[in-house]
């Protein structure tokens, strides 16, 4: 009987790198949008939005097309299996997410999801049998920019986030998520907790500039740095823009802007190992007039560090800092934790296997810790996970139109994930 690696070089398969590319921009133009700032066209699928729906449904028709059973559960979390010669045997898990931020690029997770299922045409095309089951999932909400807490579906799946918590949060206008399931058709009737696979494999874009600048073919990834978000309500007194005195003024902007200063002096202190990253990415100023001081204002802070022992002291500093900017400006801060997750390290088992996978076909590559949050890491808590990282050009920039990879870049990464999966799925043993 040959070993594993000499049949596996005997028949490497490769991926139809045009017809994945296609996909990708195929599924790009659904939700796609003129984007106002750089006039690229981007693509704006905010989670169970009807552009959310429609993209849903254009890759469960593929998936279906595929001779996949679909299975949709209670989050809206979408799985397509694959048969194996052992129905028995527990699957190989790849997916990835195809919701999207407000100002997304064609990438941002779809390289995930439908590399999953050029991954599965290419063993159909080959006749190419596994032991294992091979499914493709995509999860809920993995961005968090529309019900503000990210990794939404996949966190449910690994019982992080308990389903009827899930199931109640809010959009800005009030509506819920099971609401907005329903709305657009995917409250499904499956369980929600995913019975733990037999290890989960992510294809994603870097989303950064780190490959690129090293002109490396694709990244190892090793695991994902710590997060957390939070949303501030600091309230004040209205008042006359031009009559109040500035030492009468309660003024909620100031202090606002006192706490994003205060972060920017934080990342550059040597406290933090100049390793954190902080940022204010939504500030709305009430009631928004240029001759009235603010009554009130919805800020947020989202703050990563590699490690989250240092990120917990940052964020204790911060804490005690509200405090002091509610008293100093006579405010009211209230803070809401609406994200936290520790770092994780992928399993190292996984990580070996898209580096040899990667050397075999001759891929340059990188060791990497994913800045970015992913599905993967809530997969991590329930099998063995990993990632394969793949390079973006423009400085790797993402969660953005101009976000681009190039079809050579794609398809070295999901051709790795494809061996990492095909030998994960002849794997012996439950
Ligand atoms: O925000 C993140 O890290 C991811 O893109 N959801
Ligand atoms: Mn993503
Ligand atoms: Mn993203």
């Amino acid at each position: 009987m040959k070993r594993y690696d000499e049949r596996m070089t005997a028949t490497r398969l490769s991926i139809d790198a045009d017809r994945l590319y296609a996909s990708l921009d195929a599924l790009g133009r659904i939700g796609a949008y003129q984007d106002e700032h750089s006039g690229l066209v981007g693509v704006r699928r905010l989670a169970l939005t009807a552009e959310d729906g429609a993209g849903r449904r254009h890759v469960v028709e593929q998936m279906r097309a595929l001779g996949l059973s679909v299975t949709i559960d209670r989050i809206g979390n979408v799985y397509a299996r694959r048969e194996g010669r052992d129905p028995r045997a527990k699957p190989v898990l790849m997916g990835s997410h195809i919701d999207s931020v407000a100002t997304a690029g064609r990438f941002d997770g779809c390289l995930g999801v439908l590399g999953g299922l050029e991954v599965v045409r290419t063993l159909d095309e080959a006749k190419r049998a596994t032991r294992r089951p091979i499914v493709v999932a995509f999860f809920t909400e993995e961005e968090g920019a529309r019900f503000s807490t990210d990794m939404l579906g996949s966190a449910v799946a690994a019982r992080r986030i308990a389903l009827d918590k899930a199931w109640a949060l809010t959009d800005r206008a009030g509506k819920t998520v099971k609401g907005e399931l329903e709305a657009i058709g995917f409250l499904g009737d499956a369980p929600v907790e995913l019975d733990p696979p037999h290890a989960y494999v992510e294809c994603h874009i870097e989303q950064g500039p780190m490959l690129r600048a090293a002109n490396v073919d694709l990244g190892v990834v090793t695991g994902v740095q710590a997060i957390a978000w939070h949303e501030l309500v600091i309230t004040g007194r209205s008042a006359h823009a031009g009559t109040t005195p500035m030492e009468l003024r309660r003024d909620p902007g100031v202090a606002a802007a006192r706490i994003q200063l205060y972060l920017r002096a934080m990342v550059l202190s040597k406290r933090y190992t100049k390793q954190l990253r902080a940022t204010v990415g939504v500030t709305q100023y009430l009631p928004g007039l240029v001759n009235v001081v603010p009554n009130r204002v919805h800020t947020t802070v989202n703050i990563r560090h590699p490690d989250d022992a240092v990120l917990k002291r940052a964020l204790d500093e911060l804490v005690a800092f509200y405090a002091t900017i509610a008293k100093e400006e006579r405010v009211e801060v209230q803070h809401k934790v609406t994200a936290r997750t520790p770092n994780i390290a992928f399993a190292p088992r996984v990580q070996e296997l898209v580096a040899k996978h990667a050397t075999a076909r001759g891929l340059s590559q990188q060791r990497i810790v994913s800045g970015a949050g992913h599905d993967a890491q809530e997969m991590a808590a329930v099998c063995p996970a990993g990632m394969v990282f793949v390079p973006g050009e423009y400085e790797g920039i993402s969660h953005n139109p101009r976000e681009f990879s190039t079809k050579e870049q794609c398809a070295n990464g999901v051709n790795v994930m494809l061996d990492v999966v095909v030998e994960l799925a002849e794997e012996e043993g439950v």
